[in-house]
């Protein structure tokens, strides 16, 4: 448990999967945002904007392909914070399976969900809400919140034991992402200048923190009053989206438009979070996004965060910080910092400004 977490919610939870059930045609006051942070009308030049697809097979390939691949991801980290990879390495079925699995669990009753209730203190568990304020409007989204390491806060208890697979699913689901996570921080070391282990080594070597968290959106009869998820950064270090190729909902501030990502077949979105910007001295930055919610179809998608060690100082790497560019932040430990967003929940990017350097 986190010091000074608060051990239960500020009010009773409701369950958005319920509430989806009898809510016909309004939904409640609660859900409903302010108009400023209502999911706008797309335009055209918006609809055609994607975040860019990356094959992480020409990692493979000759000096000259390694070297445009790399290009490709250095630029995405500057003008997205996003990407998409295909060709990453990961079995499509293994990722099929992973969805799928999720979603049976919620379509289990409520009683088996509930079992796995969780509270403030850690978030593991079935959840209906991030944020402990008292009277916040929510979001139009339940998760299940677990962690996969270190292996002293991996706790299979805490891991839903239904669908009956769902133990040995996630478990390889993990196993090979962590691969693809190792790869990418290489890449990012290597396109920040850096020696390509800086960035693992800078996260505490073998010894990081991997979460992963479902989010079930249900189908919401309003959905232009409400989001599936506020705008936030990831609080981590970089974040393995699987989305749900069938409905849209992800959108990424770029220009101060929000663009839907339109998912590639079985690719990963990947973002920058909060501690990579600071290890990168702010040359890379963690992008504002939110989830827009539908009338006609629920969604479930899994995001896997890749975290530093959560015990150890985070600052921005020395090799990044130069006379003319002093460091931006002061170091803190990814615990000092997630404990402060499980108390405010998702609210853009205003928990960064808390890291800023006083110089
Ligand atoms: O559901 C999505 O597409 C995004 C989820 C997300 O941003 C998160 O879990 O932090």
């Amino acid at each position: 448990m986190i010091k000074n977490s608060p051990l239960e919610w500020p009010e009773p939870i409701v369950r958005v999967q319920s509430l989806s059930k009898i809510c016909i045609d309004s939904i409640p006051k609660r859900f409903i945002k302010p108009l400023s942070d209502r999911a706008s009308i797309i335009t055209s030049s918006d609809y055609d904007a994607n975040v860019p697809i990356i094959d992480l097979g020409d990692l493979n390939g000759d000096p000259d392909t390694i070297a445009s691949t790399l290009g490709q991801i250095s630029e995405a980290c500057h003008e997205w914070g996003f990407f998409q990879v295909v060709n990453h390495g990961v079995n499509h079925d293994l990722m099929d399976m992973a969805r799928e699995t999720w979603r049976k669990f919620f379509h289990l009753p409520m009683e088996v969900k509930e079992q796995y209730a969780n509270s403030p203190n850690t978030y593991e568990g079935y959840g209906s809400r991030l944020g402990i304020k008292k009277g916040a409007i929510l979001d139009w989204s339940d998760y299940y919140y677990l962690h996969y390491l270190p292996l002293s806060l991996k706790d299979y208890n805490k891991w839903p034991h239904v669908p009956p697979s769902c133990r040995e699913v996630i478990d390889e689901y993990g196993r090979e992402l962590m691969k693809l996570c190792r790869k990418l921080m290489k890449v990012l070391s290597i396109n920040l200048g850096l020696e390509e282990e800086n960035l693992q080594k800078a996260f505490g070597g073998e010894d990081i923190g991997a979460c992963l968290r479902v989010n079930f959106y249900p189908k919401c009869p309003k959905p232009d009053l409400t989001l599936g998820l506020s705008s936030h950064s990831d609080p981590g270090g970089m974040t393995l989206l699987l989305p749900d190729e069938q409905v849209a909902g992800l959108q990424v501030r770029k220009n101060n438009n929000w663009i839907t990502v339109k998912p590639a077949p079985h690719a990963f979105i990947v973002n920058i979070g909060d501690q990579i910007q600071v290890l990168s001295n702010a040359i890379y930055k963690s992008v504002e996004h939110r989830v827009i919610v539908n009338s006609s179809k629920e969604r479930v998608s899994l995001a896997f965060f890749y975290n530093p060690k959560s015990d150890i100082p985070i600052e921005p790497a020395k090799e990044l910080v130069k006379p003319d560019r002093p460091a931006l932040y002061t170091a803190m430990t990814f615990d000092e910092y997630r404990l402060f967003i499980r108390m405010k929940g998702p609210c853009g990017k205003s928990h960064m400004e808390s890291l800023k350097s006083p110089t």
